[in-house]
């Protein structure tokens, strides 16, 4: 295999998600998510921003597949905002929100473009916080399979590759621990009570689409982590280190291969940590048909003895360029982590689901945006990746986050992933000089060539 030539079935896509780019979000009987409410809560978002229009994809999707023809994409990831199908999160179902969805994947398909369907990207149906307290409950994921359910019957002709959760630590973490995304609640316990709901709705959602699949399709979930370095050569950082990656990424991927939690997450965290019942295990166990990477960034871990119940602190990548997140660019935590998961979880293949950057993007009079930052930092990471498979990882598809400039959640429009521009005040779209250079990275087989340098550099710097 020549990794920088892969084969014609290497997935080249850029991902989406609901809530940041559809808008219409009262429309054709949408009800509200936990979303809708928590930006319309004063102080919770950047200038009270919402997706109330976003891009207002909802109305333009046919411009924006448009869009995805000209940045030669082979695949589109999106989610369904699951109010917008089944409003109260339960019982009767909004014909009108499905049709959106088939439209969508009917277009994407006429225009030779794959759809990757993610079923929740964050925008729980506020009714389901309401009345049950949402995720924290455990009647959750029996509710969040049935409407997998539901859509693996409306899309599953068409659609073979399918993401159930994006992100559950996010939505731990984010959303019940620390309080920045919604639902907003900051309570540390709530957060593996959460992720454990998160993970049992993942498998039976799984269960689900394998007993009605007819044809060929895989699914998993996608799973965001960071890499950690060892903040030195000493022994017990790199135990630390290790640590970390395992209660981050190992906190899903376990249950999701091996149908239970890492072992240093059990020994430290005792009766903080649920267990899987027998038939959440048997479920769990090798649901995830491929690993699904979103990835962005990297720490450094030093050892810190009674530091929580890790042990651990992490702190930012020193030295190299940080994107207007503030997050370090760190190409080679990429390569590392890649082999991280590949050799934890007995080669599965690899699909990078998001990866990308927010800068602080300049426009010309014309909109067009030359963002050589952006440029830097897929290239590099298309290098680390090029590097991992040229070492026996089987990485099969990379999904650039995102096709255009949206609604970063707590961050609000000010935060620009796009590979496309989209003024916010006219919705006009214009393509950035990434997104040519990607379609053209796609277009010549993509992978490997100048970039490789840098993550060389940096591998050798983080030694
Ligand atoms: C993804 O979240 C989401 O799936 C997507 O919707 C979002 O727009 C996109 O990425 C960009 O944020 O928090 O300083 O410790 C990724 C969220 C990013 C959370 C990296 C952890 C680590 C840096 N993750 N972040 S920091």
């Amino acid at each position: 295999m020549n990794p920088s030539r892969p084969d014609s079935d290497f997935l080249w896509g850029a991902a989406t998600a609901a809530y940041q780019i559809e808008g219409a979000a009262a429309e054709d009987g949408r009800a509200p998510s936990i979303w809708d409410v928590f930006c319309a809560t004063p102080g919770k978002t950047a200038r009270g921003e919402t997706g109330a229009i976003a891009c207002d994809h909802y109305h333009r999707y046919r411009e924006d597949i448009g869009l995805m023809r000209r940045l030669n994409l082979g695949a589109y990831r999106f989610s369904i905002s699951w109010p917008r199908v089944i409003p109260s999160g339960r019982g009767t179902t909004n014909e009108a929100g499905w049709t959106f969805y088939e439209r969508l994947v009917d277009e994407l398909c006429a225009a030779g473009i794959r759809p990757v369907v993610t079923l929740f990207h964050w925008d729980l149906p506020a009714a389901l916080q309401n009345e049950l307290g949402g995720w924290a409950h455990d009647d959750l994921p029996a509710i969040f399979a049935d409407y997998a359910a539901m859509a693996f019957a409306r899309l599953g002709d068409r659609v073979s590759m399918w993401l159930t959760i994006n992100e559950p630590w996010c939505v731990a973490e984010l959303g019940h621990v620390r309080g920045c995304h919604a639902p907003g609640l900051k309570d540390p316990a709530l957060g593996y009570r959460v992720a454990h709901n998160l993970l049992r709705a993942h498998a039976h959602a799984v269960a689900r689409y394998r007993a009605a699949r007819r044809g060929p399709g895989a699914i998993s979930f996608a799973l965001n982590t960071s890499y950690s370095f060892p903040a030195s050569a000493l022994a017990a950082d790199r135990a630390a280190a290790e640590r970390a990656i395992e209660s981050f990424a190992g906190w899903f991927g376990d249950p999701g291969v091996f149908g239970a939690y890492p072992a240093v997450m059990r020994a430290r965290l005792g009766s903080l940590l649920p267990e899987f019942s027998a038939e959440d295990t048997r479920l769990l166990k090798g649901s995830m048909d491929f690993i699904a990477l979103n990835y962005y960034t990297s720490d450094l871990v030093r050892h810190v003895p009674g530091a929580g119940p890790f042990e651990l602190e992490a702190s930012p990548v020193p030295d190299v360029p940080r994107t207007a997140t503030g997050w370090p660019v760190v190409p080679e935590g990429l390569h590392r982590l890649l082999h991280w998961l590949s050799g934890r979880y007995a080669r599965l293949p690899i699909h990078i689901m998001e990866n990308g950057a927010a800068f602080d993007d300049r426009p010309d009079k014309d909109g067009f945006v030359d963002d050589q930052d952006r440029i830097a930092y897929l290239r590099d990471h298309l290098a680390a990746i090029a590097r991992a498979r040229g070492e026996g990882v089987d990485v099969r598809g990379y999904f650039a986050w995102s096709l255009l400039d949206n609604l970063e959640w707590a961050e609000g429009f000010s935060k620009r992933f796009g590979l496309v521009r989209c003024d916010f005040e006219t919705l006009r779209r214009t393509i950035k000089a990434s997104g040519y250079w990607y379609a053209q990275a796609i277009a010549s087989g993509g992978l490997g060539g100048a970039g490789a340098v840098r993550t060389d550099q940096q591998a050798e710097a983080l030694e």
